[in-house]
């Protein structure tokens, strides 16, 4: 573990740049404002850079004009820092290249990148891997509220709310902590998972329409088409979470969730399948994401496919029938 190199970096740095992954989860986004509130509080003079419209879900945990979406051309840090990445197409656009790059993260499946990296595929979140940074850099038992609860939304989000298989009483000690600093696990949950518009449920209503259980019930698949988004009023943000539901169903081990993904390139659109996987616990999704061209964890992983609808599921099928054989 080179935590110890990386607050030697993070105290040495006084112009930093802290950003997170495209399309911010809570996960990436709470460990950036945790870590940059801390390290504004040690007098640093620190920017979150996030060049793409958030998620409503998220927008509670920011401040006024705590992030920016653009950087002045030749505006030069001393270090950049990236959060809950776990491939360089993944990086935000416009992130400057002139300044040393450090990379935190916990996913598994992660294609290095940057000069330097903190990665523990232990910790549930990167907000985990972002409080034992703090801890070295002497974060008080009892953090402060603006600190505790970015972190607390991360671990929150990327637990499921303490349910996934990587919550253990480690996890448990660490979100009493938080809330002890004032995170609130009611206000959490409901901006997180709760505060649905009506359009997302209907999006819900008829992506369960598309059903179908597969592999003798073992994969469950729902998609999300163009067509659906545009009957249900719904946008892309909505779609986050929905292949959980194909998990629910008894004798399913794979859920998978295939989404129509419009990609502006230059002046035409390409239309993508994103394949979302989630695990019920036996099988490693990402071993199938890998064989897929995607990566991420072993109970939630993904890809993206440049192929029609019908060619992913083909694609899918088989890759799921590997992995359950
Ligand atoms: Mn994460």
């Amino acid at each position: 573990m080179n935590r110890e190199r990386v607050v030697e970096r993070l105290e040495a740095s006084q112009r930093i740049l802290c950003s997170c992954h495209r399309r911010p989860d809570a996960d990436a986004l709470g460990s950036a404002l945790g870590l940059s509130r801390f390290l504004r509080s040690m007098g640093k003079d620190v920017k979150v850079y996030v060049p793409e419209p958030l998620s409503p879900t998220l927008e509670y945990l920011v401040e006024p004009d705590e992030i920016v979406g653009a950087l002045a051309p030749g505006e030069r840090f001393d270090l950049v820092i990236v959060t809950d990445t776990a491939a360089p197409s993944l990086l935000p656009k416009g992130l400057p290249s002139d300044a040393p790059l450090l990379v935190i993260d916990h996913h598994a499946a992660h294609e290095p990148f940057g000069d330097l990296v903190l990665r523990d595929v232990e910790a549930t979140s990167t907000g985990e891997v972002v409080l034992g940074i703090l801890d070295a850099m002497g974060l008080p038992e009892i953090p402060p509220k603006r600190v505790a609860e970015p972190l607390y939304a991360a671990v929150v989000a990327d637990t499921g709310g303490f349910r996934y298989a990587s919550t253990t009483a480690k996890t448990m000690r660490l979100g009493a902590r938080l809330v002890e600093g004032g995170a609130e696990p009611w206000k959490t949950a409901r901006n997180l998972f709760e505060e649905w518009p009506p359009e997302r449920l209907r999006l819900l209503a008829a992506v369960i329409e598309t059903l179908a259980l597969e592999l003798d019930g073992k994969l469950a698949i729902l998609e999300v088409t163009r067509e659906i988004l545009a009957r249900t009023g719904a946008d892309d943000d909505m779609v986050e979470g929905l292949v959980n539901y194909g998990r629910m169903l008894r004798g399913v081990e794979v859920a998978a969730l295939l989404w129509e993904f419009d990609v502006q390139e230059g002046d035409r659109t390409r239309r993508d399948v994103k394949i979302s996987l989630r695990s019920q616990g036996t099988v490693d999704v990402s071993t199938i994401a890998v064989a897929l061209g995607g990566g991420g964890h072993r109970a939630a992983a993904g890809t993206q496919l440049q192929k029609t609808r019908e060619e992913a599921r083909e694609a899918l099928l088989s890759a799921v029938e590997k992995a359950l054989s």
